[in-house]
């Protein structure tokens, strides 16, 4: 833009449209929160706006939402398979519903219906069970015949190429998709004006901690003092959990996904196979935003491969042949960190001060507004929201299992 213009659009738009980028860190704040992926953004929210707490700064290593939050498939849903779980899920797709209005801005939340299809006799049996448990909670699932999957998705080859027939699946009516960076963004936007500082491109190095208390965080901009640390660093969360001497069971796989060239709108529901170990929807735009299993093996990079996207197109054909002359445009990887029980680590641990938001693998995105509200309770309060209490991380000492890899999207 030429100069003149420049000067013109600063005067007349003095505040920035999405939010500030103050130029130095304070020495001290009341709070720190570690990842400006949606989790952190969200706990910054409601930290602000629920409990006034405002001398809060967010430290992002690289930019707002450039991590798992910015690389998902943006699937949500709340048919689980634990009540734990199922309570969970369930309120943050309530919050869903309101967060368009309250950020004044448009996340694309499309509610669209979410097939979990059954190839198998045993994946029928699960999906009843995930029916069944679901409803106890009042959340909308059944289990559904290939007619009523067939009526839904006309496109469908109910076959699968002969050798996967489908025999039923799990259907739950509130499964939605929404734009994933603007939820980083509106959550971003929102806390800044509410006072807290984003800072990007600001890593932190080191968490000391006194007497098991947290004292502060040295960052690659300098040295912060906080009694509070959030950490919500998802696939870096080993090594943050290092920098204050605790362990846990996590272990990072890569999470790769891909996009197809734009089509007119012909997928309307959200089409997962576990069995085929692929899932499939329908942006605004028309991409198809297409997703598998985790990479098999622990690697702590966001490389994408050709084998996946080999295997995945192989997939894609057995349930949707013509599809065979679509081009794929963009493949990506994130950093999944995954627990045994595919459950989430939540709230705080012996670190006096240093609070966990963590394990969130491959199904964390739907959670983002349950996870700010419940850690900015537990942040402000210094005692774990009730909805968190069975993720506690030492859960895994304690030998108290939140089994939810029969609800994992795609198999692992
Ligand atoms: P992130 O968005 O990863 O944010 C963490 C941030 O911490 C990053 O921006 C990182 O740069 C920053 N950071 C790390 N270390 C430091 C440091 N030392 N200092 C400062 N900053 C640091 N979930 C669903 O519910 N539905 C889906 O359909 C779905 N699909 C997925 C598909 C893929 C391909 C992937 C990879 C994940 C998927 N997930 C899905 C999971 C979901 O993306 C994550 O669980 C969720 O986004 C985690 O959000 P977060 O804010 O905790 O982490
Ligand atoms: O949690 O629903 C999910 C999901 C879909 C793809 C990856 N995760």
């Amino acid at each position: 833009m030429p100069l003149r213009l420049l000067k013109f659009a600063r005067s007349n738009y003095p505040e920035p449209r999405m939010f500030r980028q103050p130029d130095r860190l304070q020495s001290s704040y009341d709070a720190v929160i570690i990842g400006g992926g949606g989790h952190g953004l969200a706990a910054a929210y409601y930290l602000a706006r629920d409990y006034g707490m405002t001398k809060v700064a967010v430290l992002e290593k690289g930019y707002i939402g450039g991590g798992n939050t910015g690389r998902n498939t943006t699937i949500i849903r709340s048919n689980y398979l634990t009540p734990e779980g199922v309570k969970f899920y369930d309120e943050s797709v309530r919050l869903w519903q309101d967060l368009s209005q309250d950020f004044d801005l448009n996340l694309f939340y499309s509610t669209r219906g979410h097939f979990t299809l059954a190839h198998t006799d045993a994946a029928v049996r699960t999906m009843r069970w995930r029916s069944e448990v679901n409803k106890h909670f009042g959340i909308k699932s059944e289990l559904v015949s290939p007619e009523k999957i067939q009526q839904a998705c006309p496109h469908l080859d109910l076959d699968c190429g002969g050798h996967a027939p489908v025999l039923g699946a799990l259907y739950h009516a509130p499964g939605s998709i929404a734009r994933h960076d603007a939820v980083a963004w509106g959550y971003g936007r929102g806390a800044d004006q509410r006072g807290v500082e984003i800072h990007q491109q600001t890593e932190v190095l080191n968490i000391t901690v006194k007497d098991d208390r947290i004292t502060g965080v040295w960052t690659n901009r300098g040295e912060i003092s906080t009694s509070k640390v959030l950490c919500a660093v998802a696939g870096f969360t080993p090594r943050l959990l290092q920098m204050v001497g605790l362990r846990s069971p996590l272990y990072i796989h890569p999470l790769q996904a891909l996009v197809s060239e734009p089509m007119k709108p012909w997928l309307d529901p959200i089409i997962v196979s576990g069995s085929l170990h692929v899932y499939v929807s329908q942006t605004a735009r028309g991409e198809l935003v297409m997703g598998a299993s985790l990479d098999p093996y622990e690697l702590h990079s966001t490389r994408s491969t050709f084998d996946f996207a080999e295997g995945l197109a192989a997939r894609m054909l057995d349930l949707f042949p013509f599809l065979s002359h679509v081009n794929i445009v963009r493949q990506w990887a994130g950093m999944a960190d995954m627990t045994p029980d595919f459950a989430p680590i939540m709230g705080k641990t012996p670190i006096a001060g240093f609070y966990l938001d963590a394990g969130w693998g491959t199904w964390g995105f739907k959670a983002t507004p349950v996870c700010g509200k419940t850690m900015a309770y537990t942040v402000a309060n210094d005692q774990n929201h009730e909805l968190i209490q069975d993720f506690s991380l030492d859960r895994f000492t304690n030998y108290e299992l939140v089994g939810e890899k029969g609800a994992a999207s795609v198999g692992h």
